[in-house]
């Protein structure tokens, strides 16, 4: 009998694999395409340890299983091997970074041969071969030419131990993403992509894809998209308008300041001679700092008054400007109307200020019982105001009024608003008059404000739609007049503050009486509800407002609905070495002029040293020879871009580059991406905006190109976890905890153990533990697979009455491996095949008699996706001479997974005492017979007569003593 020796057979097969390259896909196959790969490593010194070699078990088991269901399957690989870490060792050793790079790749692809991944190499790619960046550079041009590239003078951040210009995305709290610096800003001129040219067609597309929600829920915020409106506000005694972007142009009347970033290009100029000082300063250190400083949750806000006005649209209103960093320069107009009655930055701000707070937006209401509006009604829309009078010594009013002979109602003076142009004043003195016979007012103050709606019977039965607020009005006691007392309508109550709460019986009214105590004047924390303090829109709910303020306001010229997003161009020029170069050439007389097709690639010269000076510029721009050239439209003397592109540009594209890397005349066919396009399972563990937002928009712009045949580049998006070191920290080779894969393999548990026992780890999105002894337990489970195998022979071919239950079990296992997989859920699909295993040995040592050759088959079939080389030997020797890759994924019969046995739990008192196998037609009487006459059963009887036997069928006996 053979050992299982993986040493032996692994290399073997992956001998026979790569002779035949029998995992090359074929373009324009009938069968259907399958097109899976992860995200392509950066081949590093260090190689890959077994956490990157996870990405590498998922991908090929995907490949493997859709090969087996009969699909045309391209597994492709290659390199992204632009970038920093290759240039750095070239400063620190002078190695060409295209040397290193290239053992890096035969080291990796080393790697990847000796874990059995059944990729197709003819389509490798390497993104720093000219051959492949020449597209990349082809793509820029193209980019150029559709003005989605262009230069422009701009503050970058800048990493001043990289030496180089950083991505907003690469910045990370305010650090470098690759060595943790601080990170500074630095004015230079920059090469973008118009990526905001496609933010609403990016954005369009996500609800629809199949992707994790947290990687969709995160682009969208990162596209984040605002719908809102610019609003002009002219500034006293000067001729410019001062332009802010509001989300809630519906809030304008409570706009009591303006506030400009310190960056507004009119910041400085509108201090008064008397402020200039102060805000010179202040701008001055605030432009010093970083927008996550400025914008940090929690820390005081800072501003300096200008010393001018604007005047609000809307009502005429003159209200201050400030100069304030939390407003930032770059984003909307740089200016704010500040709402500090519904904005919170704002309200800290006026609050610390002491500026005026207006609520304009009141708490819709909606009242329930009795008074819920009914929808059979019409609604009465009014404004209203209530009084809380006082004698000014702690004494309330409150009126009285019978309802029925058993009840009163008890609440403040009020009522509505005359709507032909009563003030709020005037309402009140008139209803305070009319009520309770009060003609001198001392004071006026209000109290926060309300709204609802609510229906009332005895006014023609309709609904009211009210809103106002409550007032606290101070009279003198000692002058009253006749009013609706006299006449008997309503009663008063003069009572002390502290009984007013339980005498007043409207709900509503106790409200504003506990909003009054409690000295709340306005009410800061409410978002949506009727406009108050809003003149002719006062009662309108804030969704609609929103439209109507616009529509007065571009009537009136002064204002404009507008869609802004948070995502910024994509910055893509580098002053870095290891980069494709930049494909442009500078003429005085052209300007940029992109190099001709037929002149790409722009090579990357070599060059002596590699280090950055600090200066800002790529060391290519020492390369005299190579930057001085000619203008392609005019053949006078110009220079070289010596800008080189960011790796994600070269990234951008790959995945099409694979339907067609060999080709030297296009970028790609694009029937062949017609054919293969799009990816049906994109596989990573890592970016969630950066990389996979590119990919998308280069991705749509190709699609507008016509050289796709869908917007989308990715189907399906895969999020893996990590494998960590086996004490839960991440591996990484400073911390010398990783575990490297070829020792793994060499210490004999080859590549089949290490692959199937990453699949066990857990679900795959989860984070999981290396385990030494987790892989010596997969080993075993291997091992008793082969076992099982080797001790199959003439006398197991013979068959018996038995094949029944054996069915069963091949059949049920079959259908809880298909759907595992294909949910990705490789840990209980390889613990099915483990039960499976065990199953199969126990009918073994019970002297079962069948066919087993189906069975073993099936066995080994369902087991290759994960040990792929164990499985192929296993096949051999089952007497198949088929390649197994291809043969069929094994099907199940649902009818013959339904058992005729039945597992019948026994209790005695609600303890598990005895497991029975009945046939399934047992019927109930000797179900129970059989379960009282168990010997264990028995045991826990003893000589009584049990109670109770209660049977739920096809499940337990329940015996009660
Ligand atoms: C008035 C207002 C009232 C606002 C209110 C909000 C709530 P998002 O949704 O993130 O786009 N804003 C505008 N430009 C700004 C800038 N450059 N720096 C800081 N804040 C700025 O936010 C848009 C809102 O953020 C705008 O709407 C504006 O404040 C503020 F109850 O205007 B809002």
């Amino acid at each position: 009998m053979r050992r299982y020796n993986p040493t032996e057979t692994e290399p073997k097969w992956q001998q026979i694999w790569a002779d035949d390259a029998r995992y090359r896909a074929k373009d324009f196959d009938d069968k259907p395409k399958y097109y899976v790969t992860g995200m392509f490593p950066y081949p590093s010194g260090a190689g890959m340890h077994t956490g990157h070699f996870f990405e590498h078990s998922i991908v090929d088991a995907v490949a493997r299983f859709r090969r087996a269901l009969g699909h045309n399957v391209v597994y492709p690989m290659g390199w992204d091997s632009f970038g920093l870490p290759a240039e750095n060792y070239a400063i620190k050793t002078g190695t060409a970074p295209a040397v290193v790079t290239k053992q890096n790749i035969a080291n990796f692809k080393n790697q990847l041969t000796r874990v059995g991944a059944s990729i197709d190499w003819s389509r490798e790619i390497n993104t720093t071969d000219p051959e492949y960046y020449k597209w990349t550079q082809w793509v820029f041009t193209q980019m150029f030419e559709r003005d989605l590239a262009y230069q422009k003078e701009s503050l970058q951040w800048w990493c001043p131990v990289d030496k180089t210009v950083l991505a907003n995305e690469q910045v990370e709290g305010g650090k470098c993403w690759r060595c943790g610096s601080e990170v500074e800003k630095k004015s230079m001129k920059q090469w973008f992509f118009k990526i905001t040219d496609y933010a609403d067609e990016l954005l369009e597309e996500i609800p629809d894809l199949n992707w994790p929600e947290k990687i969709k829920t995160a682009q969208t915020n990162w596209i984040g998209r605002s719908q809102g409106a610019e609003i002009d506000f002219a500034v006293e005694g000067r001729d410019e308008l001062i332009t802010v972007f509001s989300t809630r142009p519906d809030t304008l009347f409570g706009a009591t300041f303006l506030v400009l970033a310190p960056e507004h290009p009119l910041a400085r100029s509108l201090a008064t001679d008397e402020m200039r000082e102060n805000v010179e300063k202040y701008i001055d250190d605030a432009v010093k700092k970083s927008e996550i400083e400025r914008q940090s949750e929690g820390k005081e806000k800072t501003g300096v008054w200008t010393g001018s006005y604007a005047v609000n649209p809307v009502n005429g209103e003159k209200i201050p400007i400030w100069v304030a960093d939390y407003v930032l320069g770059g984003y909307g107009t740089g200016a704010v109307m500040a709402v500090p009655a519904h904005d919170e930055r704002d309200f800290a701000f006026a609050t610390k200020y002491e500026l005026p707070i207006v609520q304009v937006v009141a708490e819709y209401e909606v009242l329930s019982g009795k008074l819920a509006p009914r929808e059979d009604w019409p609604t009465r829309k009014k404004q209203v105001v209530d009084a809380i009078i006082t004698d000014g010594e702690g004494n309330y009013l409150l009126q009285v009024e019978k309802v029925s002979d058993t009840q009163e109602d008890v609440h403040f003076v009020g009522g509505g608003v005359d709507e032909e142009d009563e003030s709020i004043e005037m309402a009140l003195r008139r209803e305070i008059l009319e009520e309770v016979g009060y003609p001198n007012i001392i004071s006026i103050r209000q109290v926060a404000p309300f709204s609802g709606v609510h229906a009332q019977r005895t006014i023609k039965n309709r609904n009211h739609q009210t809103w106002g607020a409550y007032y606290e009005v101070v009279i003198d006691k000692t002058v009253q007049v006749d009013s609706e007392i006299e006449q008997g309508l309503h009663g008063v109550i003069w009572a002390p503050k502290s009984e007013v709460v339980d005498m007043i019986n409207w709900s509503t009214h106790a409200k504003g009486w506990r909003d009054y105590l409690a000295g709340k004047l306005i009410d800061t924390d409410v978002r949506e509800g009727l406009l108050v303090n809003s003149g002719a829109f006062d009662g309108t709910h804030t969704s609609e407002a929103r439209e109507e303020i616009v529509a007065w306001l571009e009537q009136q010229g002064v204002g404009r609905s507008k869609v802004i997003y948070k995502m910024r161009d994509w910055l893509i020029s580098r002053q870095r070495y290891w980069g494709a170069p930049i494909p442009i050439i500078h003429c005085d007389e052209h300007g940029a002029v992109p190099v001709p097709a037929d002149q790409l690639p722009v090579v990357l010269p070599e060059v002596a040293d590699y280090a950055p000076k600090g200066d800002g510029k790529s060391v290519l721009a020492r390369e005299t020879d190579w930057v001085n050239t000619t203008c392609p439209t005019c053949g006078k003397p110009a220079k070289r871009e010596t800008d080189t592109m960011d790796g994600y540009a070269c990234s951008s594209w790959y995945l099409l580059r694979y339907t067609d890397s060999q080709n030297a005349k296009q970028a790609w066919d694009p029937a062949k991406a017609d054919y293969w396009s799009p990816v049906d399972m994109y596989i990573g563990g890592d970016h969630a905006v950066a990389h996979l937002l590119y990919v998308r928009f280069w991705n749509h712009v190709f699609y507008d190109m016509g050289l796709v045949p869908e917007k989308e580049p990715v189907k399906q998006l895969v999020y893996h976890g990590l494998i960590q070191a086996e004490d839960g920290t991440k591996m990484s080779k400073s911390k010398g905890n990783v575990v490297d894969p070829l020792e793994v393999i060499d210490a004999g548990y080859g590549a089949d153990a290490l692959r199937t026992f990453e699949l066990f780890l857990g679900p795959i999105n989860e984070n999981s533990n290396w385990s030494s002894k987790g892989i010596a337990g997969v080993y075993r489970f291997l091992n008793r697979v082969w076992t099982l195998v080797q001790e199959y022979d003439e006398s197991d071919k013979a068959g018996g009455a038995d094949s029944k239950k054996l069915d069963t079990l091949t059949h049920a296992t079959t259908k809880k491996v298909t759907d595992d997989i294909r949910r990705l859920s490789f840990n209980t699909a390889i613990a099915a095949l483990m039960e499976y295993v065990n199953d199969l040995y126990k009918l073994k040592t019970e002297g079962f008699t069948a066919d087993w050759q189906q069975p073993l088959e099936t066995l080994v079939t369902l087991l290759q996706p994960f040990a792929p080389h164990m499985t192929a030997e296993l096949w051999e020797q089952l007497g198949r001479d088929t390649q197994l890759d291809f043969e069929q994924w094994p099907s199940w019969d649902e009818s013959k997974i339904i058992s005729d046995t039945m597992m019948i739990i026994v209790q005695v008192n609600g303890k598990l005492r005895a497991k029975l196998e009945l046939a399934v037609d047992t019927p109930e009487e000797d179900v129970k017979s059989a379960a009282l006459a168990d010997e264990h059963v028995q045991q826990f009887l003893g000589d009584k007569k049990p109670t109770k036997v209660i049977y739920v069928p096809g499940r337990l006996v329940s015996i009660v003593k």
